[in-house]
Protein backbone atom coordinates (compact mmCIF):
# COMPACT_ATOMS: atom_id res chain seq x y z
CA UNK A 1 0.00 0.00 0.00
CA UNK A 2 1.18 3.71 -0.77
CA UNK A 3 3.93 4.90 -2.95
CA UNK A 4 6.78 2.46 -2.97
CA UNK A 5 9.71 2.51 -5.27
CA UNK A 6 11.58 -1.07 -6.28
CA UNK A 7 15.21 0.36 -7.24
CA UNK A 8 16.94 -2.71 -9.82
CA UNK A 9 20.74 -2.10 -11.32
CA UNK A 10 21.34 -4.42 -13.98
CA UNK A 11 24.64 -4.48 -15.24
CA UNK A 12 25.67 -0.85 -14.12
CA UNK A 13 29.39 0.38 -14.95
CA UNK A 14 30.26 3.62 -14.36
CA UNK A 15 33.63 5.51 -14.89
CA UNK A 16 34.26 9.25 -13.73
CA UNK A 17 35.38 11.57 -16.66
CA UNK A 18 38.71 10.60 -17.53
CA UNK A 19 39.36 7.85 -15.27
CA UNK A 20 40.67 4.81 -16.32
CA UNK A 21 39.11 2.75 -14.27
CA UNK A 22 35.70 2.15 -13.75
CA UNK A 23 34.68 3.10 -9.54
CA UNK A 24 31.57 0.55 -10.59
CA UNK A 25 32.28 -2.40 -12.88
CA UNK A 26 28.65 -4.97 -14.24
CA UNK A 27 26.40 -4.35 -10.87
CA UNK A 28 23.35 -6.11 -10.69
CA UNK A 29 20.81 -6.14 -7.94
CA UNK A 30 17.75 -5.30 -6.84
CA UNK A 31 16.28 -3.30 -3.60
CA UNK A 32 12.65 -4.10 -3.13
CA UNK A 33 9.91 -1.94 -0.95
CA UNK A 34 10.14 -2.04 2.90
CA UNK A 35 13.38 -3.89 2.86
CA UNK A 36 17.09 -2.56 3.47
CA UNK A 37 19.52 -3.29 1.02
CA UNK A 38 22.90 -2.32 3.11
CA UNK A 39 26.59 -2.15 0.75
CA UNK A 40 29.60 -2.62 2.42
CA UNK A 41 33.29 -2.59 1.19
CA UNK A 42 36.72 -0.73 2.30
CA UNK A 43 37.15 2.54 1.67
CA UNK A 44 37.19 3.14 -2.15
CA UNK A 45 35.17 0.44 -3.20
CA UNK A 46 32.55 2.50 -4.73
CA UNK A 47 29.92 2.48 -2.51
CA UNK A 48 29.40 6.12 -2.88
CA UNK A 49 30.20 6.15 -6.59
CA UNK A 50 26.94 4.10 -6.85
CA UNK A 51 24.82 5.05 -4.19
CA UNK A 52 25.22 8.53 -6.83
CA UNK A 53 23.90 7.34 -9.34
CA UNK A 54 20.48 6.55 -8.00
CA UNK A 55 19.49 10.30 -8.14
CA UNK A 56 21.38 10.61 -11.81
CA UNK A 57 24.39 12.80 -10.01
CA UNK A 58 25.97 10.96 -12.82
CA UNK A 59 25.24 9.18 -16.05
CA UNK A 60 25.98 6.07 -16.34
CA UNK A 61 28.41 4.07 -19.44
CA UNK A 62 26.36 0.66 -19.93
CA UNK A 63 23.71 -1.40 -18.20
CA UNK A 64 20.55 0.34 -16.80
CA UNK A 65 18.94 1.53 -13.51
CA UNK A 66 15.35 1.41 -12.95
CA UNK A 67 12.48 2.37 -10.83
CA UNK A 68 9.80 0.49 -10.51
CA UNK A 69 10.91 -1.05 -14.00
CA UNK A 70 11.51 2.66 -15.49
CA UNK A 71 14.78 3.40 -16.80
CA UNK A 72 15.61 6.52 -15.01
CA UNK A 73 17.48 8.34 -17.91
CA UNK A 74 13.20 8.22 -19.19
CA UNK A 75 11.93 9.64 -15.73
CA UNK A 76 11.95 13.56 -15.51
CA UNK A 77 15.00 14.72 -13.02
CA UNK A 78 12.39 16.36 -10.61
CA UNK A 79 10.05 13.41 -10.98
CA UNK A 80 13.45 10.94 -10.14
CA UNK A 81 14.44 12.94 -7.28
CA UNK A 82 11.62 13.63 -5.52
CA UNK A 83 11.17 10.31 -4.79
CA UNK A 84 14.94 9.94 -3.10
CA UNK A 85 15.71 11.08 0.39
CA UNK A 86 19.51 11.22 -0.33
CA UNK A 87 21.72 11.67 3.11
CA UNK A 88 25.38 12.32 1.38
CA UNK A 89 28.67 11.26 3.27
CA UNK A 90 29.29 14.49 4.33
CA UNK A 91 25.72 15.93 4.84
CA UNK A 92 26.13 19.61 5.32
CA UNK A 93 23.92 22.23 7.43
CA UNK A 94 23.76 25.56 7.29
CA UNK A 95 23.53 28.54 9.71
CA UNK A 96 19.69 28.53 11.12
CA UNK A 97 18.15 26.65 13.53
CA UNK A 98 18.04 22.99 14.06
CA UNK A 99 13.99 23.28 12.91
CA UNK A 100 15.33 25.06 9.49
CA UNK A 101 17.65 22.29 8.88
CA UNK A 102 15.03 19.74 9.11
CA UNK A 103 12.50 21.50 7.02
CA UNK A 104 15.14 21.78 4.46
CA UNK A 105 14.30 18.40 3.30
CA UNK A 106 10.47 19.35 3.18
CA UNK A 107 9.39 23.13 3.38
CA UNK A 108 5.76 22.80 4.56
CA UNK A 109 6.96 20.30 7.28
CA UNK A 110 4.78 21.15 10.46
CA UNK A 111 6.63 21.27 13.56
CA UNK A 112 4.75 17.87 14.63
CA UNK A 113 6.47 16.76 11.38
CA UNK A 114 10.11 17.93 12.12
CA UNK A 115 9.61 16.91 15.77
CA UNK A 116 8.87 13.10 14.63
CA UNK A 117 11.11 13.00 12.07
CA UNK A 118 14.13 14.28 14.88
CA UNK A 119 12.34 11.41 16.71
CA UNK A 120 13.22 8.65 14.78
CA UNK A 121 16.12 10.04 13.92
CA UNK A 122 16.84 9.55 17.54
CA UNK A 123 17.72 12.92 17.96
CA UNK A 124 14.87 14.26 19.69
CA UNK A 125 16.73 14.06 23.28
CA UNK A 126 19.55 16.07 22.53
CA UNK A 127 17.66 18.83 20.89
CA UNK A 128 15.22 18.85 23.83
CA UNK A 129 18.25 19.36 26.08
CA UNK A 130 18.64 22.56 24.47
CA UNK A 131 17.12 25.95 26.25
CA UNK A 132 15.79 26.73 22.76
CA UNK A 133 14.84 22.93 21.50
CA UNK A 134 14.04 22.89 17.54
CA UNK A 135 14.79 26.50 17.69
CA UNK A 136 18.24 26.18 19.11
CA UNK A 137 20.71 28.31 16.04
CA UNK A 138 23.29 25.84 15.09
CA UNK A 139 26.78 27.66 14.19
CA UNK A 140 28.36 27.22 10.96
CA UNK A 141 28.17 24.00 9.69
CA UNK A 142 27.72 22.54 12.41
CA UNK A 143 30.42 23.92 14.77
CA UNK A 144 28.55 23.53 18.12
CA UNK A 145 27.36 20.01 17.27
CA UNK A 146 29.29 16.47 17.80
CA UNK A 147 29.83 14.53 14.39
CA UNK A 148 26.90 11.99 15.89
CA UNK A 149 24.50 14.59 16.54
CA UNK A 150 25.22 16.25 13.03
CA UNK A 151 24.50 13.17 11.01
CA UNK A 152 20.98 12.39 13.06
CA UNK A 153 19.83 15.98 11.99
CA UNK A 154 21.12 15.00 8.37
CA UNK A 155 18.98 12.20 8.78
CA UNK A 156 16.01 14.06 9.80
CA UNK A 157 16.02 15.97 7.12
CA UNK A 158 15.58 13.16 4.83
CA UNK A 159 12.80 11.51 6.98
CA UNK A 160 11.04 14.33 6.82
CA UNK A 161 10.24 14.36 3.03
CA UNK A 162 8.97 10.49 3.75
CA UNK A 163 10.29 9.67 0.88
CA UNK A 164 9.86 6.02 -1.58
CA UNK A 165 13.42 5.75 -1.33
CA UNK A 166 16.34 6.50 0.92
CA UNK A 167 19.81 6.60 0.88
CA UNK A 168 22.15 6.81 3.77
CA UNK A 169 25.63 7.18 3.10
CA UNK A 170 27.85 5.98 5.55
CA UNK A 171 25.29 8.06 7.91
CA UNK A 172 26.00 6.07 10.80
CA UNK A 173 29.29 6.08 10.88
CA UNK A 174 29.94 8.68 14.20
CA UNK A 175 27.24 7.21 16.37
CA UNK A 176 27.74 4.73 19.32
CA UNK A 177 26.40 1.11 18.51
CA UNK A 178 23.55 1.56 21.09
CA UNK A 179 22.23 4.38 18.82
CA UNK A 180 22.98 2.86 15.61
CA UNK A 181 21.04 0.20 16.14
CA UNK A 182 17.86 2.07 17.97
CA UNK A 183 18.15 4.11 14.70
CA UNK A 184 17.63 1.53 12.22
CA UNK A 185 15.23 -0.24 14.05
CA UNK A 186 13.46 3.31 14.37
CA UNK A 187 13.77 3.78 10.63
CA UNK A 188 12.05 0.20 10.00
CA UNK A 189 9.38 0.98 12.32
CA UNK A 190 8.84 4.34 10.82
CA UNK A 191 9.37 3.97 6.94
CA UNK A 192 6.91 1.41 6.40
CA UNK A 193 7.27 0.45 2.38
CA UNK A 194 10.21 2.70 1.32
CA UNK A 195 13.02 1.25 -0.04
CA UNK A 196 16.31 1.45 2.07
CA UNK A 197 19.88 1.81 1.22
CA UNK A 198 22.72 1.78 3.63
CA UNK A 199 25.92 2.46 3.04
CA UNK A 200 28.20 1.11 5.62
CA UNK A 201 31.69 0.06 6.63
CA UNK A 202 31.16 -1.71 9.63
CA UNK A 203 29.42 -5.23 9.94
CA UNK A 204 27.63 -3.97 12.82
CA UNK A 205 25.06 -2.00 10.87
CA UNK A 206 24.57 -4.01 8.15
CA UNK A 207 24.21 -7.36 10.06
CA UNK A 208 20.18 -7.30 10.17
CA UNK A 209 19.40 -5.74 6.36
CA UNK A 210 17.67 -8.03 4.26
CA UNK A 211 20.30 -8.10 1.87
CA UNK A 212 24.02 -7.45 1.73
CA UNK A 213 25.97 -6.09 -1.47
CA UNK A 214 29.63 -6.53 -0.80
CA UNK A 215 31.67 -4.42 -3.30
CA UNK A 216 35.65 -5.05 -3.66
CA UNK A 217 37.14 -2.28 -6.06
CA UNK A 218 34.20 -1.39 -8.22
CA UNK A 219 33.02 -4.49 -8.46
CA UNK A 220 30.27 -6.99 -6.84
CA UNK A 221 32.33 -9.39 -4.73
CA UNK A 222 28.77 -10.79 -3.08
CA UNK A 223 25.54 -10.45 -2.02
CA UNK A 224 23.14 -12.49 0.63
CA UNK A 225 22.41 -11.90 4.30
CA UNK A 226 24.91 -11.87 6.71
CA UNK A 227 24.65 -15.50 7.80
CA UNK A 228 25.35 -16.39 3.79
CA UNK A 229 27.91 -14.13 3.47
CA UNK A 230 29.84 -15.12 6.73
CA UNK A 231 29.99 -18.96 5.95
CA UNK A 232 30.91 -18.68 2.06
CA UNK A 233 32.09 -14.70 1.28
CA UNK A 234 35.94 -14.08 1.81
CA UNK A 235 35.70 -10.38 1.00
CA UNK A 236 32.63 -9.94 3.86
CA UNK A 237 35.09 -12.04 6.80
CA UNK A 238 37.64 -10.35 6.28
CA UNK A 239 35.99 -7.09 6.94
CA UNK A 240 34.00 -8.66 9.82
CA UNK A 241 37.48 -9.71 11.03
CA UNK A 242 38.95 -6.43 10.67
P1 LIG B 1 34.69 5.52 1.30
O1 LIG B 1 33.65 6.58 1.30
O2 LIG B 1 36.04 6.05 1.62
O3 LIG B 1 34.34 4.35 2.17
O4 LIG B 1 34.84 4.94 -0.20
P2 LIG B 1 33.70 4.57 -1.27
O5 LIG B 1 33.48 3.11 -1.23
O6 LIG B 1 32.53 5.46 -1.09
O7 LIG B 1 34.41 4.89 -2.67
P3 LIG B 1 34.09 6.02 -3.75
O8 LIG B 1 32.87 5.66 -4.49
O9 LIG B 1 34.14 7.36 -3.13
O10 LIG B 1 35.34 5.90 -4.71
C1 LIG B 1 35.49 4.83 -5.63
C2 LIG B 1 36.61 5.14 -6.59
O11 LIG B 1 36.27 6.26 -7.40
C3 LIG B 1 37.92 5.48 -5.93
O12 LIG B 1 38.94 4.92 -6.71
C4 LIG B 1 37.98 7.00 -5.98
C5 LIG B 1 37.22 7.31 -7.24
N1 LIG B 1 36.48 8.59 -7.15
C6 LIG B 1 35.58 8.94 -6.20
N2 LIG B 1 35.07 10.15 -6.45
C7 LIG B 1 35.63 10.57 -7.59
C8 LIG B 1 35.50 11.75 -8.40
O13 LIG B 1 34.73 12.66 -8.08
N3 LIG B 1 36.28 11.81 -9.54
C9 LIG B 1 37.13 10.80 -9.90
N4 LIG B 1 37.82 10.93 -11.03
N5 LIG B 1 37.27 9.70 -9.17
C10 LIG B 1 36.55 9.57 -8.05
MG1 LIG C 1 32.03 6.89 0.27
Amino acid sequence: TGAHAEVEFKNVTFRYAGAEKAAVEDISFLAKPGETTAIIGSTGAGKTSLVQLIPRFYDIESGSILVNGIDIREMKQHTLREKIGYVPQKASLFSGTIAENVRFGAKDATDQEVMDALQTAQAIDFVNEKEDGINTYIEQAGSNLSGGQKQRLAIARALVRKPEIYIFDDSFSALDYKTDAKLRSALKEETGNSTIILVAQRVNTVMDADRIIVLNEGKLAGIGTHEELLKDNTIYQEIVES
